[in-house]
This record gives structure tokens, sequence and C-alpha cells, in this order.
């Protein structure tokens, strides 16, 4: 207990030290963000500069208040797993904790009963189980909407790739006895708004989805304590959904039998919905008449060994890498194009950590010719998607889909 303690004030001392001191001694505008991507798009904010927070090394900074910071884009070539130090944050809501006491802590859980558990609790629950899934921030890559839109103008690096380690959201939710008649299940975390104007950040999943083997309650990232930006000490992991579904600091679980409405059901009811028809898309500049919470993550891929900017060698063998995704169904295939979309030669896929994981692939090439090269790559999943070579739009910059270009140099 001692050490819990200890370990908690040096957390709290830690982290109020080093936001206090944050925007004086750690920003530094020396450093760029993400290059372009080689479609001719530039982020508005301009170069964007790098911060540190406290359990974090250097990331880059899309805003601070509340945090909001990316992965630098060369951490997804290092390794198949994001680091828990290089792992990006959201929050939506300033006021956020700063200390939390593992101790003390305690989820609320209502259904037919209302539990108390404490993560000792949850610990002992029999049905402990890991899984290696992506966690996708559903404006990931919005700074390459074309027509622009509104809100964070982000790179590629509101992702990550982690081993989370909990017991199932199922367990949980029959432990406090789920009624014939509900029908979502609302979570809600330790984050507050400011003023009561502002909607709180809370989130649902329908019952049959809460109650399906996937969900997870995650206390763990990567073997050790979840990082407290990215919801410590208790985390909902939505395997295949995007972000916006893995409520971080967890504190209350209810299962409901009506809608969810009201002023905070606004991250439901009106934040992190797509058009609701086949493509999701509208035309640019327009709003879709009916929209649908998001859900799934569509089949991505990326180059991750190189980036756009980078220059390569003529006349001798390099290795192309980088990682593919989908909601989970796997990565069936991957090709790769090193002339625009001209031809395209199928990739080496490396281990299998799971369906839900980042799945990476290799691809050895050798360049002729000396000038510019456009790279591609385009992933196929088992579930029989295949990235398309164009976007479609929508308003809030949601769900990017689309074959990337990497735009290099040979020389
Ligand atoms: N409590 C809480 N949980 C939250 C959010 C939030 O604002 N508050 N943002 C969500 C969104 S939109 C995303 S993309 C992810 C980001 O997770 P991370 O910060 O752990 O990377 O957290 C989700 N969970
Ligand atoms: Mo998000």
């Amino acid at each position: 207990m001692a050490k819990k303690m200890k370990l908690n004030m040096d957390t709290r001392r830690q982290f109020l030290r080093k936001t206090g001191m944050m925007a004086l001694a750690s920003t530094s505008l020396g450093a760029l963000g993400q290059p372009n991507t080689g479609e001719g798009v530039t982020f508005a904010a301009g170069p964007r500069p790098m911060v540190r927070y406290p359990g974090k090394r250097e990331l880059i900074l899309v805003h601070s208040r509340p945090p909001h910071l990316e992965t630098p884009f060369s951490t997804f070539n290092d390794s198949v797993i994001t680091p828990n130090d290089a792992f990006y944050v959201r929050y939506h809501l300033a006021n956020f904790p700063t200390a939390i006491n593992p101790e003390t802590y305690r989820l609320s859980v209502k259904g037919k009963t209302t539990l108390s558990l404490s993560l000792a609790d949850l610990k002992a629950l029999p049905d402990r189980s890991e899984v290696v899934a992506v966690n996708q921030c559903s404006g990931n890559s919005r700074g390459y909407s074309s027509p622009r839109v509104f809100g964070a103008q982000l790179g590629n690096g509101a992702m990550g790739n982690a081993k989370w380690t909990g017991v199932s959201l199922k367990s949980v939710l029959e432990l406090a006895g789920v009624s014939a008649k509900a029908k979502l299940v609302t979570f809600n975390g330790m984050d507050t708004p400011v003023m009561s104007s502002t909607p709180d950040f809370r989130k649902a999943l329908d019952i049959e989805h809460a109650i399906s083997p996937e969900p997870m309650l995650a206390w763990a990232m990567n073997g050790e304590d979840l990082p407290f930006l990215n919801g410590y000490p208790l985390k909902l992991i939505v395997p295949g959904y995007f972000g916006t579904y893995w409520v971080k600091h967890l504190s209350d679980i209810e299962i409901i039998d009506h809608e969810f409405s009201g002023h905070d059901a606004y991250f439901m009811n009106s934040g992190y919905r797509l058009p609701d028809n086949k493509c999701l898309c509208v035309a640019p500049g327009t709003t879709a008449e009916k929209t649908r919470p998001i859900s799934t993550l569509p089949v991505r891929s990326f180059i991750t060994s190189v980036e756009s900017g980078g220059v390569l060698p003529a006349g001798r063998e390099v290795v192309l890498k980088g990682i593919a995704f989908d909601k989970g169904t796997g990565i069936k295939s991957i090709e790769v194009s090193a002339d625009g979309g001209g031809v395209w030669r199928t990739a080496s896929l490396g281990e299998n950590l799971g369906r839900h994981s980042f799945r990476q692939w290799s691809l050895p090439v050798t360049f002729s010719q000396k000038g510019d090269a456009v790279l591609m790559v385009r992933a196929s999943s088992n579930g029989g998607d295949i990235q398309p070579m164009t976007s479609s739009w929508n308003p809030g910059g949601y769900r990017r889909w689309v074959v990337e270009s990497t735009h290099v140099t040979v020389a």
C-alpha cells in the first residue's frame, strides 16, 4: 500500500510540475510535425511543436487544453506495438483527472443491481484475457481531408497498436444483471466539462455489442498499468471500433432500457456521426439528411519505412516496409506500387499478432531510374474490403479511407 501511495503521489507531483512547466520548458518549435502526404496538402497551422507530457516521450502537439498529442509517424516503423510512452492522447474536456488513487478508485456498474468494483475486484474476475488491438481516432488523418474541414488538423499519428489486458465487459455486465429489456450500455469517465453548457463525454454501445465477447475493461497496456493520459486506471477497449468508444478513466457503466438522450448524449447523438448511406459520405461542402454513429475501422495501410519527402537509392535493393489493419477480419494481402499505381506487386506479410492488430508487411524493390517516384500501398481484408484509389468526403473529416501516396526522390 505504501508503494502504491507513493507511486500515486509521484504521478501527481510529476504531473503538476510538468504541466505547469511545459509551456516554458519543453515546448520546442524546432521539430516539424508530419510532412505533407505529397498530395499538395499542408497543415493550416504550419509546423507543429513537439511537447513532452508526463509518462510520454516527445509527441506532436495538436492542442494543449485539453491535451491532444499525436504519435510521430516514424514510431510505427520502429515496432509493430506502439510503445506506451509514444501512444497518442486525445481528450475533449478540460477538466480531466491529474491524480487518481488506485486504492479508492471504484467502477460503478448499474444493471439490475448496482455494483461498486475496486481494481482488485476486477483483477480477481476469472475471465482475464489479452488482445492486441488498434485504437484509431475517428479524426486520424483529418488534415488530409480535401476540401478541408473544421476540427483538429491531424496527420496519420492519431492511432496506435497495443496489447490490452483486462476482463470482458460481458462478465461485469452479467455480474450487475442484464434485464431482458436492456437496450444500450452507457459509459462515462472521470473527466468532466468546465462549464455546464459543455456536454460530458459519454458513449454508448448496443446491448448486443456490449455482451459480445470482444469489448473489454482493460487496466494494462503492453504489460504495464495504463499510462495516465491513456485512461488510467481503467479503459473500455472496443476492438475493431474507432477510439471514440474507448472511454478512458472509466468510472460509470449503466445498462439502460431506453434511448440515450439529453445534453450528455452529445458525443453519440451529435458528434462522431457519419452520413447514413452506403459510402458514409456526401458531396464536399454539403451535409447529410440522416446520420449514424461512427462504428468500425475501414481497412487501411501505410508505408512506414520512408515518408513523403524522403530519398531512396537508385540501382540497389531497398526493402519497403509498412503496416495495415482493419476492423478485425484480418489482412488478406498487401499490394505495393512504386510507380504511382501502374504496376502492383504483392508484399510479404509479417507475424500475425491477431486479427485486430497492425500487420506488418515488407517488399524489396530496386529503382532503376533516378527522379521522383510515387509509392502506394493497398490492403485487402479477409472481409473482402479493399482500399479505394480515391477518398470520399464527410463533414467531420472522419474515417479516412483511401490508398495513401508517399512521394519520394530516387537519387
Ligand atoms: N474519458 C474520456 N475518454 C475518451 C475521450 C475523452 O475525451 N474522455 N476521447 C475518446 C476519443 S475521441 C479517442 S480518439 C480516444 C483516444 O484514446 P487515447 O487518448 O488513449 O489515445 O479516447 C476516447 N476516450
Ligand atoms: Mo477521437
